[in-house]
């Protein structure tokens, strides 16, 4: 046996899913709509018309879901809860069936010793904050307003009062950047604003999210709760090491990276970025008090990792077009890394992940780390005797934890790691076209069949060490 490849005694082997992408039931128990149910029953928006009004159907199947968890031999889940399920409309009261929901999960969790990980937000914001209803209430606006942060802080309490006496895991929000730069300025996710100025609104409203959001469960949890944050880091690479190469990198790694790990772990913008947006805002957004307010201690970081970038400097007189998801980063051209490609074409390259848990144990001193998302997406199908045979994502896994155990064995520390995801799902503005599950999913049937490299994981997870 190869002890190389033994992992720790307590590292953490799990799955992940997110609420809107499984659950399903979008009109029950006083569920309201979210960004991304408007967003999906909007022609256009999201391929075939796909919409997650039943999705894999968790909200009913939740006990199937758990045991089959358990079958697997799962020791963590990180799931996330459904904003407009739990305080419909996004202010005011608790929704007191929402809340059931999500009690009755985690009990049956930790009844097969499975540990939670709560992630309050991942993407379903309630659709009344961000416009407003017609009634004459509060105006919305979304992540571009200030007001959704102290909306969200407010949620956070509620869900932290709810199941903050057996959650020890909680994770503010999924991937910010996503939020802002596809939400607000490529207009590929919910809302589909395209306005480069409202993505920088809301990269910062989502960050003081974060802060408030973080101070808000620390005041309702005990002291042993665990609190961080998913970010999507990506690796920047630069084609070439020309000068004008490596600055194309500086700047996405700006837009990509630390425009989200300079507030929360500096405590400040980085004023490469603040030089570089300098002609869509001068950044009066941001409050004095607000770098204080975001820069909270962290208890883990959890990076989502699937492929790197690869840029360079476009010729002269380029700008950054106004749907990019990179505003500001004019003259900046992107190349397909290269490896093998999945079905998303997005490249099999695990040395990106070596590299980004190597970056933030350095940039984030003594905070350990979760790879709380890393997975791929395959045409899988399942063949006449029953069985998905998926080699492609058996290969795609073992090379990614073995980057994994790489960077434990330089010094990261790395607690534990999520596959994406327990089940194919609703994969945003793909729809139900791409499969990232260790366990296929019949969308017809709702039948469930756990993939070769389901089985492959859930040897990898009960034995702690890699084959
Ligand atoms: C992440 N991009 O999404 C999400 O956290 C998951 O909900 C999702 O299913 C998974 O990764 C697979 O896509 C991303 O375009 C979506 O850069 C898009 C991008 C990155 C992450």
């Amino acid at each position: 046996m190869n002890e190389l490849l033994r992992f720790p005694e307590e590292f953490l082997w799990g799955a992940a899913t997110a609420a809107y992408q499984i659950e399903g039931a979008v009109r029950e128990g006083g569920r309201t709509p979210s960004i991304w149910d408007t967003f999906s029953r909007t022609p256009g928006k999201v391929l075939g018309g796909d919409t997650g009004d039943v999705a894999c159907d968790h909200f009913h199947r939740r006990r199937e879901d758990v045991r089959l968890m358990a079958e697997l031999g799962l020791g963590a889940y990180r799931f996330s809860v459904s904003w407009p399920r739990v305080q419909p409309t996004g202010r005011g009261p608790a929704a007191q069936q929402g809340l059931d929901f999500y009690r009755a999960l985690v009990d049956e969790l930790l009844a097969h010793g499975i540990q939670p990980l709560v992630t309050l937000y991942h993407w379903d914001l309630p659709q009344e904050l961000e416009t407003a209803p017609s009634d004459g209430s509060p105006a919305g606006g979304g992540w571009p307003e200030r007001d959704t942060a102290y909306r969200f802080a407010e949620y956070a309490g509620i869900v932290a009062e709810a199941i903050g006496d057996r959650v020890e895991r909680w994770a503010t929000l999924n991937e910010p950047w996503c939020s802002a730069f596809l939400g607000y300025g490529s207009g590929v996710h919910a809302p589909g604003r395209t306005d480069p100025v409202a993505a920088l609104r809301a990269a910062h409203h989502l960050n003081l999210a974060h802060g408030l959001g973080a101070q808000a469960l620390r005041a309702a949890l005990p002291a042993r709760a665990q609190v961080g944050i998913c970010l999507n880091p990506s690796p920047v690479r630069a084609l070439t090491d020309a000068p004008e190469d490596l600055d194309a990198r500086r700047r996405v790694d700006a837009l990509a990276n630390r425009v989200f790990t300079g507030p929360l772990l500096k405590g400040a913008y980085p004023a490469d970025l603040l030089a570089d947006t300098a002609r869509l805002t001068d950044w009066s957004f941001v409050r004095p008090e607000d770098p204080a307010a975001i820069r909270q201690p962290l208890d883990f970081l959890g990076i989502n990792y699937y492929t790197p970038a690869v840029v360079s400097a476009a010729p002269d007189g380029h700008r950054a077009s106004a749907r990019s998801p990179w505003p500001g980063a004019d003259g900046v051209a992107f190349h397909r890394p290269p490896g093998e490609l999945t079905a998303m074409d997005w490249s099999v390259a695990p040395s990106g992940l070596v590299d980004l848990l190597a970056r933030y144990t350095a940039e984030a001193p003594g905070v350990p780390l979760l790879v709380t998302e890393n997975g791929a997406a395959y045409e899988d199908v399942v063949d006449a005797d029953g069985h998905v045979h998926d080699p492609d994502r058996i290969r795609y896994l073992h090379a990614h934890l073995s980057a994994v155990h790489e960077a434990i064995r330089a010094g990261a520390d790395v607690r534990g790691y999520f596959l994406w995801s327990l089940l194919d799902n609703f994969e945003w503005a793909y729809g139900y076209s791409k499969r990232f599950g260790a366990v296929h999913v019949d969308y017809g049937t709702q039948r469930r069949t756990v993939k070769s490299s389901g089985r492959w994981y859930s040897g990898v997870a009960r034995s702690g060490r890699l084959p």
